[in-house]
């Protein structure tokens, strides 16, 4: 669908008009003048819950907001996403993540292949693997069953693993460890192989593409330490791979019987819900894995369904771009109130910004607003402790997603009720702040002059007005975790739609990776380069001479 510049449809000018009058409104009075604003802005969808209610928004800014998703075709572009149309369009792909939690026995072919039934044929072969290690039935090469299991990949091949086996830490198998090695960084390998023994370890090569340097290198590093301390013959029992490239699965020297597929219509970073969640199958089991894909279904049977006034991802989507586009938010902050949630920014971080960090539109002209915002984060209440003072007096407004779960996965007593408490505290303060009446009665309470008072009214002023939302769970299980990231999913591909960017590709990350492998030959060479500016020159002279020394 060729849409018309964004800024130039009515729907986006009446939002501006309105963005003109909301820019002057303060949330408070926006609370006190309306007891129902809370029921009307929450929704619940797939075991979460949304408070959306503490933006600076209206009833009559979700109207508009709602007729431009309608507008921009985010239901039909929805649907043939679902559908398997070929919307990657710069890839000229599916993008069919979705199907690899729909249920076994739904219907759905793509160039005549029956997806479905292939998704469930390598989730059956995951299961008969993930149990066969779990209850110690696969065997080390001396007979020992494994108890270390490295996920060796980059990017989409190790972030969500990564953060899913975090998050469900309380429901992983006591006996095995899980590692993640992505760095193409020595030290991160290093520490790896140091904690861990040949016979009892199994090692998972994540690739769609198996091309991919820094995981063929670690790769080939793993391969000559496990060589190094026991026999060709005993590969075989300690390394799996996880990709869509046969013959380089093959070439590297692991048997295809010992590959998990996955397919091209799987984007990186969206591909836990595959073979590359092998890891995460292992850590919890298939059942748990399973759980996780259901609780994503449950998102995707939502965000297809409702409509889109109350649609949770649509409205999340649609608060992020009403706050980054016409309230200046250049960023977005996330804050999981749940420790074991630590990589749950870090993943959200590749999700949305290489998503939509893009400049052209679909046909290739340049975007005529800003697009993804810079997202970044940590756990609460760490955070608190850290970068919160910016986000509550510095001079950029920061949008932030709070993330929390009722009830814990513990029974240590008293720590969850203060984990809520300040998580609840915070979205309270950015969105009331504190004026300088309240300020003065409080100095004035404790006793300081009036000189002193007035020293430091400005100080402990706090301006409020600062947007939030809050994503609450009743716990952090795999199902409500599955659910999570399928509604960042949706939500970035909302975005995506109205923005009319290609979000589905990633030729930013090219650029550096082409340049890397110049440098690389460079560092190793008898000559010093000229090619480059003088910095890089000079950076590459020095390496070789620190290498030499
Ligand atoms: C994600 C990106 C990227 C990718 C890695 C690893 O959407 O495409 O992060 O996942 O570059 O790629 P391979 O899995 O092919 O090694």
């Amino acid at each position: 669908m060729r849409l018309p510049a964004l800024t130039s449809t009515a729907a986006y000018q009446a939002l501006a008009t309105h963005a003109h009058d909301a820019r002057d409104w303060q949330m408070r009075q926006l609370f006190q003048k309306d007891a129902g604003r809370f029921p009307r802005m929450t929704v619940d969808a797939a075991g979460l819950f949304l408070d959306y209610s503490k933006n600076r928004a209206d009833a009559e800014t979700m109207q508009l907001l709602v007729h431009l998703a309608r507008t921009r075709g985010v239901a039909e572009q929805r649907d043939a996403m679902f559908a398997g149309e070929k919307i990657n369009v710069t890839e000229r792909r599916s993008v069919l993540h979705t199907a690899l939690r729909m249920p076994r026995g739904k219907e759905l072919k793509v160039d005549g292949q029956d997806v479905n039934a292939d998704v469930h044929a390598v989730l059956d072969r995951i299961k008969v693997f993930t149990d066969k290690v779990r209850n110690g039935g696969w065997l080390g090469h001396t007979g020992k069953p494994i108890t270390d299991v490295v996920n060796i990949g980059i990017g989409g091949s190790d972030l969500g693993p990564k953060m899913a086996v975090l998050a469900l830490r309380s429901f992983c198998h006591p006996r095995l460890k899980m590692h993640f090695v992505s760095n193409v960084d020595g030290h991160d390998m290093d520490a790896v192989l140091g904690q861990v023994n040949p016979e009892t370890t199994l090692f998972i090569v994540a690739s769609k593409t198996f091309t991919t340097a820094e995981t063929m290198l670690n790769a080939q590093t793993a391969r000559s330490w496990f060589l190094g301390r026991a026999r060709e013959a005993d590969l075989p029992r300690h390394f799996v791979a996880v990709s869509t490239n046969t013959d380089a699965v093959r070439s590297f020297g692991i048997d295809p019987e010992n590959m998990f597929p996955f397919w091209d219509w799987v984007g990186g970073r969206y591909s836990v819900w595959s073979a590359i969640g092998l890891s995460v199958a292992l850590a919890v089991g298939f059942g748990y894995f399973q759980a996780m894909l259901e609780g994503a279904h449950a998102m995707d049977e939502h965000f297809r369904e409702a409509p889109l006034e109350a649609n949770m991802p649509v409205l999340l989507a649609l608060v992020g771009f009403w706050n980054r586009e016409f309230l200046g938010a250049s960023s977005l902050s996330i804050a999981p109130y749940h420790q074991d949630l630590s990589r749950f920014p870090a993943y959200l971080q590749q999700l949305d910004m290489e998503s939509n960090g893009k400049r052209v539109t679909k046909t290739g002209q340049p975007v005529d607003t800003a697009t993804c915002p810079v997202v970044w984060g940590e756990c609460g209440t760490n955070a608190q402790h850290a970068y919160f003072q910016l986000l509550h007096q510095g001079t950029d407004p920061t949008p932030i997603d709070f993330i929390a779960a009722l009830r814990a996965t513990h029974d240590l007593p008293g720590h969850h009720d203060a984990l809520l408490a300040n998580c609840f505290a915070q979205s309270e303060a950015f969105m009331k702040g504190k004026t300088e009446e309240e300020v003065r009665a409080e100095l004035k309470g404790a006793g300081l002059s009036a000189a002193e008072i007035e020293e430091m009214v400005p100080h402990k002023t706090f301006p409020g007005n600062r947007p939030s939302n809050m994503i609450l769970m009743d716990q952090l299980t795999p199902a409500t975790l599955g659910a999570l990231i399928a509604l960042y999913e949706h939500k970035t591909f909302v975005q995506g739609v109205i923005w009319n960017i290609a979000s589905f590709d990633q030729w930013g990350v090219e650029l550096g990776k082409v340049l890397a492998k110049k440098i690389q030959s460079e560092l190793v060479g008898k000559v010093d380069p000229e090619s480059h500016d003088s910095s890089t020159n000079g950076l590459i002279v020095m390496a070789k001479a620190a290498q030499i020394e």
